[in-house]
């Protein structure tokens, strides 16, 4: 008799539960490893890449310092697999990024592009890629190979690859592919790259700063990011109508006890005054201390007003997605069709 038998049933009861134990471990090991790190999908992207001749990368309206950002540093890789490259985006972009690389060859409005010369399209940071404004071109066409980097939640992925990840930003899915297919850029992307996490952080500050993000910031900086000047050009940039704008309206909030949300609404007057800049107020509304929500209404020209919410736990993404809408756990939006009517007790109706 041995050892294990001695000791009747309880050592094989235990080398059970040790042999579950390392079966768990090794299966969550597996899964982190592909959802996580994404091997797959980035493998397919870099090949995806390597085989393409010509590649159109494209943004989404109103581009911000991740879309932009996403988008110089695809350009760099791009280049440093010496592919023929144009980027594209439906509307002008703010001057405030005229120092990320790359950005003073972008292609301005969707009616010039021509889809019938790329071969693979390159999707960055847009959420969804109806946002794009390719959408309409992709019928038309003999289908490129349509890739999406994202960190969007309510991304579900309409390309043939999709590498979308649930953090800060796009630009911080992008560090890890670079990461993983060793390139070995230069100050200019780590600047780009610096760009989009500092932006969709705001400086750190936002609830989707994790550690490894400021990790990668940290790394970006021994690489050469030029982290002044990106605080400089983005964050202490205020013109003064903007900030007239901001204390105007800062006197508006309303604040609903009941529902624990703290609102704002702008009709297309006030967003026709000067110095109109609505992220300044959707990030400073992110101060408060009481509100566990904040909502901004605003009324576009077209008959239809944008409902953005911020919340400080709350799932905001889901309940966006089932109104139409999209965005990230603690930051989404979606549209309504209406205008914006102000009640006889100073509420607003949409109507
Ligand atoms: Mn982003």
């Amino acid at each position: 008799m041995n050892a294990r038998h001695r000791h009747g049933v309880t050592p094989r009861n235990s080398l059970h539960g040790v042999f579950i134990l390392y079966s768990c471990f090794f299966l969550e090991k597996d899964l982190y490893y592909f959802n996580v790190f994404m091997i797959n999908e980035f493998n397919k992207i870099q090949q995806a890449l390597m085989k393409a001749e010509s590649v159109l990368l494209v943004g989404h309206p109103r581009p911000d310092g991740d879309c932009l950002g996403a988008l110089s540093a695809m350009a760099d890789y791009l280049i440093s697999l010496n592919k023929k490259y144009e980027i594209i985006l439906d509307e002008e972009l703010p001057n405030d990024f005229d120092f990320l690389a790359h950005t003073e060859k972008i292609l301005v409005g969707m009616k010039n592009l021509k889809m019938e010369k790329y071969d693979t399209v390159l999707v960055l940071d847009a959420g969804d890629i109806k946002r794009t404004g390719i959408a309409d071109f992709l019928q038309d066409t003999d289908h490129p190979l349509i890739i999406e980097i994202d960190h969007h939640v309510t991304n579900r992925g309409a390309g043939d690859i999709n590498a979308i990840k649930n953090i800060s930003s796009t630009c911080e899915v992008i560090y890890d592919f670079f990461q993983h297919v060793n390139f070995k850029y230069q100050k200019e992307t780590a600047t780009a790259l610096l760009t989009g996490i500092l932006t969709d952080t705001g400086l750190f500050a936002f609830a989707n700063t994790s550690g490894e993000t400021v990790k990668k910031a940290a790394a970006l900086v021994a690489r050469g990011a030029d982290f002044n000047l990106i605080k400089k050009r983005m964050f202490n940039s205020q013109q003064l109508p903007e900030l007239k704008f901001l204390g105007k309206f800062l006197s508006r909030l309303q604040f609903n006890e009941k529902l624990n949300i703290l609102f704002l609404v702008l009709t297309k007057e006030d967003l026709a005054e000067e110095g109109a800049e609505t992220d300044i107020l959707s990030n400073f509304l992110q101060q408060n201390k009481e509100a566990e929500i904040t909502m901004v209404l605003k009324e576009g020209d077209d008959g239809m007003i944008k409902v953005s919410w911020r919340s400080k736990k709350a799932d905001v993404a889901r309940l966006a997605k089932e109104l139409g809408g999209g965005g990230h756990k603690k930051a989404a939006a979606f549209l309504v069709k209406g205008k914006l009517v102000k009640t006889e007790d100073g509420g607003w109706k949409i109507e």
